[in-house]
C-alpha cells in the first residue's frame, strides 16, 4: 500500500513540474508596442468625450499597445481619412466612435479586404453588412432614453400633475445616442395623455448649443410653457441651466430637468436640486476595447459581438448624500 501511496506522490510530483497539472490561465505577455491600435477619436464636444478618449489612452497603456488616435473634430470626413491612414499603416485593429450612423460601408470595405478588423465604440453604424465590424462596445442608448421617461412618469405620479409640456434638447442628429435616447424615451411616454412633446431641437452635444437651444425655447414658449426638459447629455443641460437662472427660472423646480451621461458638474447640479435626473451614461470603455482587443488579436479568440457597461441612474427620490451618486 505504501509503495502505491508513495508512487502517486510521485506522479503528481512530475505532473507539476512538468505542467500537466492544470495551471490558471496565464494570458501570454504583450511585447510593448507589438500591437497597434489605430484609433479614430470622433471629438472634444463634451466632458463625457474628453473623459472618453482618457479612458482609451489609459487603458492602451496599461495593456501595452501602441494607440495611434486621430481627432476628428466633429467631422466624418476626417475619421474617413483617418480609418484610411490606418489601413495604409497596416494596424493591427482599427476602433472609431463614428459621429452618425451612416456613411461608413465603403471605408470599412477597405479595411475588410486589407484583413484589419474594426471595433465600433460608443456609437453604432448603419449597414447592410454586419461583417464590416467585428464588435461593439458601448451603451445602450434605448434603454438610457426608457429610463429618463420611466423616471417622467414617477415624477409626475408623485406630483400628481395631470399634464406636462415636454421640450427635448437632442443630440448629434443621426447619431446613435441621439436616436435611440429619443426612441426609448417616446416608447415610455408616448401612450400617457398626461405628456405632450411640444418641441425637439438639437444641441449637438455642445453646451454653448444648449444655451441657444434655451434661449429659443423660452422664446418660443415662456417658462410657464415648459414643464419639462429632457436633453441628451449634460453639457447642453447646463448650458441650459445657465440660461434658465439668467431668466429668472428655477431648474428642477419651476421646470423638471431630465438628463444624460452624469459628469461631476452635472451632479453636483443634482445634488443642489437644480436637475432633477440623471440617467448615467459611463465614458469608461478603454478597458473593455482593449481587452476585446487582446482576445481578438493577441489570443485569436472569437469576442463577444455586443458589449455594453452597467450603468445607473442618479434622481431626486435617490439618497444623494450616497457616495455611491458620483460623476466621473
Ligand atoms: C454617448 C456619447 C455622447 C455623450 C455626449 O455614448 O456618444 O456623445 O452622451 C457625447 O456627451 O458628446
Amino acid at each position: 500500500m505504501k509503495k502505491v501511496f508513495c508512487l502517486i506522490l510521485a506522479l503528481m510530483i512530475m505532473a507539476i513540474m512538468t505542467g500537466c497539472a492544470k495551471e490558471p490561465e496565464e494570458e501570454p505577455a504583450v511585447s510593448p508596442g507589438s500591437v497597434v491600435v489605430g484609433f479614430s477619436q470622433l471629438g472634444a464636444e463634451s466632458s463625457w468625450r474628453i473623459a472618453n478618449t482618457a479612458s482609451m489612452v489609459s487603458a492602451a497603456e496599461s495593456y501595452g499597445f501602441a494607440l495611434m488616435m486621430e481627432n476628428a473634430n466633429q467631422k466624418q470626413e476626417l475619421q474617413i481619412k483617418s480609418i484610411r491612414s490606418f489601413i495604409a499603416s497596416r494596424v493591427d485593429v482599427i476602433v472609431f466612435s463614428p459621429i452618425v450612423e451612416t456613411g461608413w460601408d465603403n471605408v470599412l470595405r477597405e479595411a475588410k479586404q486589407a484583413g484589419i478588423p474594426v471595433i465600433l465604440m460608443d456609437r453604432m453604424i448603419e449597414t447592410t453588412d454586419d461583417s464590416l465590424y467585428t464588435a461593439y462596445v458601448g451603451a445602450d442608448f434605448y434603454a438610457e432614453g426608457r429610463k429618463a421617461g420611466e423616471y417622467l412618469i414617477k415624477k409626475a405620479n408623485a406630483l400628481g400633475a395631470d399634464h406636462l409640456n415636454i421640450v427635448e434638447i437632442s443630440g448629434t442628429i443621426d447619431s446613435t445616442p441621439m436616436r435611440d435616447r429619443q426612441r426609448g424615451f417616446m416608447d415610455v411616454i408616448s401612450g400617457d395623455t398626461r405628456f405632450t412633446v411640444i418641441d425637439s431641437i438639437s444641441g449637438d452635444f455642445l453646451r454653448s448649443k444648449g444655451e441657444e437651444c434655451m434661449t429659443d425655447l423660452l422664446a418660443r414658449y415662456g417658462a410657464d410653457g415648459i414643464d419639462v426638459i429632457y436633453s441628451h447629455n449634460d453639457s447642453m443641460t447646463l448650458g441650459a441651466l445657465d440660461v434658465m437662472e439668467q431668466a429668472g427660472v428655477k431648474p428642477g423646480q419651476d421646470i423638471i430637468v431630465i438628463s444624460v451621461d452624469g459628469e461631476k458638474e452635472a451632479v453636483q447640479a443634482l445634488k443642489d436640486g437644480r436637475v432633477n435626473c440623471i440617467v448615467q451614461c459611463t465614458p469608461a470603455l478603454g478597458g473593455s476595447v482593449m481587452s476585446l482587443i487582446r482576445g481578438l488579436v493577441v489570443n485569436q479568440r472569437t469576442i463577444p459581438r455586443v458589449t455594453h457597461p452597467v450603468e445607473a441612474v442618479f434622481s431626486d427620490f435617490d439618497d444623494l448624500t450616497d457616495p455611491s451618486v458620483e460623476g466621473f
